[in-house]
C-alpha cells in the first residue's frame, strides 16, 4: 500500500484515508494506493468501502504538477471505473473541497455525504481543461444537463446545501468525515442500499448544444476550455453509450491538454500562488495594522477607504475641506451600497462601516495614531512632497507612510521624511475596491517589515500583491507607456484605433488600449505625455500630437461623452467618434507618413513584442522579482487574457528566437523604440526561457 492512502478494517468497512497534504491532489502515489485499496477491501471480504480525506480535505483535484509529464497508470479515468465497478458499497465523506478529478472519484463512488462547509465543483475549464475522467459523462446523470452545464463551463464552487439539492451529493452532517462516513456507510447496508453506479443511470435528455456551444464561446473571449467542455456533455447525452461518451471526453480533454491555452492557465494558477512568495521577508513580521488613513477622497482614495474598511480596519479620510471630506464619504457609500446590494453587507453593517469605522478629518493631527497612512492625492511631485512632510510631523513611531502614486520616484517622496525606512508605495487599481492588483513598491530604505506591511494589508484587503522597484510607472504602467507609444506608432503609419482594438480584443484583451483609455480617461495620458514633454523627450521618440488636439477639444473620454468613440448612444454601442480620424490624418501628412495597411495579426506581434520587451528590462534591471511577477501584474491590472497566462509566458510559447528577430527587423525602422531588452538577448543566446528564470527563482 502507498503511505498517501491509509488502509483500515473496521468491521466490515473498509476505510480509505487520502493523506497526501496540503490538498491530497490526485498524485500518482494518491491513485495506486485507491487502485491497491479497492483491491485489498475486495479481498479481505469487505462489505463496503468508505473513502475521505485527512487533514483540510477531500481530493482537491489530480495533482497540477504532473500536467505536462508522461502520465503514469493508474490514470484517473480508469480508476473512476474502478471504483464504480466494485462490487462493494462504495461511499464518500467529503469535507473542505472534492474538486475536479477528486468530485470525478466522488462521482465514481456510490453514495456522497458531506459536512456543510464542503464545496464541490468541476473547475478544470480555469486551468484549460476540461473533467477528462468522466465528470462530463456522470455529472449530467445526476444532475440533469442545465446544472452540469453551468457547473463545469464556469468552474464555480457549489456549496454542500446546494449540491444537495442538485443532487451531487445525497446528504449533508455536520461532523468529522471519518464519523459521519462510517455512520451513513452502515446505515446503508444495514438497509440493503444498492450498489448505485452512475454509468447505469439513463443518459439525460439533450438540449440545443450548438446554442450553448455559442454562447459560451463568446463569453469566453476566445477562451476554448468552457466550450469544448459542453460538447463533452453533449456527449453524455447523446453518445450511445456511456463508454463511447467516456471516449468522446477522452478526445476532447487531450486535445485541450496538449493546448498553449492549458499551458497558459497552468502558469497563471502557479503563478498566483508564487508571487507573494519572497525569500527576503521569510520570518519578517509585519507591523500591527488596525487603523488607517486615506489622504484624499477621490475615485482611488474613496475605493482604497472602501476596500480598507471591508476588510474590518477603520479609516480616518483626510480631506482639504468638510465639503470634500462629505464628498468623499459620498463616495465612500455609494461604493458599499454595490455591497449591501449584492447581499454581501447587512444593512446595519453599512451603518457600522459609514458611521464607526469611518472618521471624516480635515486635519493632519487626525492620522497621528494611525498604523499606517496612504496618500492618494493629485499625482504632483511637490504636492506629494508636502503631504509627506506634514505626514512625518504628525504620525506616531513606526507609522507606515505609504504613497499610491502611479508612476513617481518613491523614493525622492521618502526623502522629504526623517523616517524613509518607513516609506514605500503602495499602487491601488481604479476602482480600488473591486481590482485586485496591487503592486508593494519597495523603495532604496524600505524597512523588511514595511514591505512586509504592505503584503499583509494587501492579504487583507482580499488583493493579489506583487513586489516592484521603483522606476518611472513601476511595472505595469512603465510596461503600459511602451505598449501604447507602439500603438500610437501604428496609428501613425496607417492604422486606425478601432483596427488595434479589435484586433486585441481578438487577441483576448477584456478591452482594446483606446477603448481603455476612453474609459480611464484621456486627460491621465495627456498630463503624462505634458509632463514627460516637459522633461525633456529623446530626440529620436517619434511623437504626435493628436490626441492632444482630442484632449483640447474637450473629449477626455466616456466621461465627457467622447474620446476615441462616441458615447451617445451608450459605453457599448462603441461607435468611433467621427473626429478622431481626421485628426490622426492631419498628423500623418505634417509628419510626412504615407499610410499602410496593418493585418491583425501584425498589429498584435508588435503590440505584444513591445510588451515583452520592456517586460524583459523590468526584469533584467530587477523591478520585478521575476517572470512571473510581470505575467500577473498584467493579468490582474491590465485586463491580459489569462489563458495566454501573461505576456512572458505567451512570448515563451512564441519563441524567444522568433521574436528578438523580428525586434531586430523593426529596429531597423526605429532603432530608439526597438532595442532588444539585454535579458531577451541573453535568453535567447543561451537558448533558455522566462520560464527557466521562474524556476531558478523558486
Ligand atoms: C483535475 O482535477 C483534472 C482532472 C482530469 C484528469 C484526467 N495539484 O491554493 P492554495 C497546491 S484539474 C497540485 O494556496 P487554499 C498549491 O499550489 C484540478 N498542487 O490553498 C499550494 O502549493 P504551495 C482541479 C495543488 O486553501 C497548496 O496546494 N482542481 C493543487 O487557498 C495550497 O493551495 C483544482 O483546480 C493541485 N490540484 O485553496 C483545484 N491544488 O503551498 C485547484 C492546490 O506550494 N486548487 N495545490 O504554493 C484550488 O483551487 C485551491 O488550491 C484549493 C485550496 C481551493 C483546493
Amino acid at each position: 500500500m502507498s503511505e498517501a492512502i491509509g488502509y483500515e478494517l473496521h468491521g466490515d468497512i473498509a476505510i480509505l484515508a487520502a493523506n497526501n497534504p496540503p490538498v491530497n491532489a490526485l498524485g500518482h502515489a494518491v491513485r495506486q494506493g485507491l487502485a491497491d485499496g479497492m483491491a485489498r477491501a475486495e479481498a479481505e471480504g469487505a462489505r463496503a468501502v468508505l473513502i475521505y480525506g485527512t487533514g483540510r480535505t477531500y481530493f482537491a483535484g489530480a495533482d497540477i504538477r504532473e500536467f505536462g509529464k508522461p502520465p503514469k497508470e493508474p490514470h484517473l479515468p480508469e480508476l473512476c471505473n474502478r471504483i464504480e465497478a466494485s462490487p462493494l458499497l462504495v461511499v464518500s465523506a467529503i469535507h473542505g473541497t472534492a474538486l475536479g478529478g477528486g468530485l470525478e472519484v466522488a462521482l465514481g463512488t456510490h453514495y456522497r455525504i458531506a459536512v456543510p462547509t464542503a464545496k464541490v465543483g468541476l473547475p478544470e475549464v480555469h486551468l484549460g481543461i476540461l473533467p477528462g475522467a468522466g465528470g462530463t459523462q456522470r455529472l449530467p446523470r445526476v444532475a440533469g444537463v442545465e446544472a452540469a452545464l453551468d457547473m463545469i463551463t464556469t468552474g464555480r464552487h457549489v456549496r454542500a446545501d446546494e449540491a444537495l439539492k442538485l443532487g451531487v451529493i445525497d446528504r449533508v452532517v455536520e461532523g468529522d468525515p471519518r464519523e459521519i462516513g462510517l455512520a451513513y456507510v452502515r446505515e446503508l447496508l444495514d438497509e440493503g442500499a444498492p450498489r448505485r453506479p452512475v454509468s447505469e443511470m439513463p443518459a439525460p435528455a439533450p438540449v440545443d448544444f450548438d446554442a450553448v456551444y455559442a454562447a459560451v464561446l463568446k463569453k469566453g473571449r476566445g477562451q476554448l476550455s468552457p466550450a469544448t467542455a459542453v460538447r463533452a456533455v453533449q456527449a453524455a447525452c447523446e453518445a450511445e453509450s456511456f463508454a463511447a461518451g467516456l471516449k468522446r471526453e477522452r478526445d476532447l480533454f487531450m486535445d485541450l491538454m496538449n493546448s498553449d491555452q492549458r499551458e497558459g492557465l497552468i502558469h497563471a494558477f502557479f503563478a498566483d500562488r508564487a508571487v507573494g512568495k519572497l525569500p527576503e521577508l521569510d520570518g519578517v513580521a509585519p507591523r500591527p495594522l488596525a487603523a488607517i488613513g486615506v489622504i484624499g477622497g477621490g475615485t482611488m482614495g474613496a475605493g482604497i477607504a472602501t476596500a480598507a474598511l471591508l476588510s474590518g480596519l477603520t479609516v480616518t479620510m483626510l480631506e482639504m475641506t468638510p465639503e470634500a471630506a462629505e464628498a468623499a464619504k459620498g463616495r465612500i457609500e455609494g461604493n458599499l451600497s454595490g455591497a449591501l446590494k449584492r447581499g454581501k453587507l447587512t444593512s446595519q453593517q453599512f451603518d457600522n462601516l459609514t458611521t464607526k469605522a469611518l472618521t471624516l478629518a480635515t486635519d493632519y493631527a487626525a492620522l497621528s495614531e494611525a498604523d499606517l497612512v496612504i496618500e492618494a492625492v493629485f499625482e504632483d511631485m511637490e504636492v506629494k512632497k508636502q503631504v509627506f512632510t506634514k505626514l512625518d510631523a504628525v504620525c506616531k513611531q513606526g507609522a507606515v507612510l505609504a504613497s499610491n502614486t502611479s508612476y513617481l520616484d518613491i523614493n525622492q517622496i521618502a526623502a522629504v521624511t526623517s523616517r524613509p525606512q518607513d516609506v514605500l508605495g503602495l499602487h491601488f487599481f481604479s476602482p480600488a475596491h473591486v481590482m485586485k492588483l496591487l503592486e508593494v513598491v519597495i523603495a532604496d530604505q524600505t524597512a523588511p517589515d514595511v514591505a512586509a506591511t504592505g503584503f499583509a494589508l494587501g492579504k487583507r484587503l482580499g488583493k493579489v500583491s506583487v513586489r516592484a522597484g521603483v522606476c518611472d510607472g513601476f511595472i505595469g504602467n512603465r510596461i503600459l507607456s511602451v505598449y501604447r507609444t507602439c500603438a500610437d506608432h501604428m496609428i501613425l503609419d496607417g492604422a486606425s484605433p478601432y483596427e488595434i482594438d479589435d484586433a486585441l480584443e481578438e487577441f483576448g484583451f477584456a478591452m482594446g488600449p483606446f477603448a481603455v483609455a476612453d474609459l480611464a480617461g484621456l486627460d491621465i495620458g495627456w498630463a503624462v505625455r505634458k509632463r514627460k514633454r516637459a522633461e525633456g523627450l529623446d530626440p529620436r521618440a517619434r511623437d504626435s500630437a493628436y490626441a492632444d488636439k482630442l484632449c483640447e477639444a474637450g473629449h477626455f473620454g466616456q466621461k465627457t461623452g467622447k474620446g476615441y468613440y462616441d458615447y451617445a448612444a451608450g459605453a457599448k454601442a462603441r461607435v468611433p467618434n467621427p473626429e478622431v480620424m481626421p485628426l490622426i490624418e492631419g498628423e500623418r501628412a505634417q509628419q510626412g507618413i504615407t499610410p499602410r495597411a496593418f493585418s491583425k495579426d501584425e498589429i498584435v506581434r508588435r503590440y505584444m513584442a513591445a510588451m515583452v520587451n520592456e517586460a524583459a528590462k523590468v526584469v533584467g534591471e530587477g523591478i520585478a522579482r521575476r517572470p512571473l511577477d510581470v505575467d500577473v501584474t498584467l493579468l490582474y491590472g491590465y485586463g491580459f487574457p489569462r489563458y495566454r497566462g501573461g505576456p512572458l509566458k505567451w512570448a515563451d510559447l512564441q519563441g524567444l528566437p522568433e521574436l528578438l528577430a523580428d525586434i531586430k527587423r523593426w529596429a531597423a525602422e526605429d532603432a530608439y523604440f526597438w532595442q532588444p531588452a539585454p535579458l531577451l538577448e541573453q535568453l535567447v543566446a543561451e537558448g533558455r526561457s522566462f520560464d527557466d528564470l521562474n524556476k531558478e527563482a523558486v
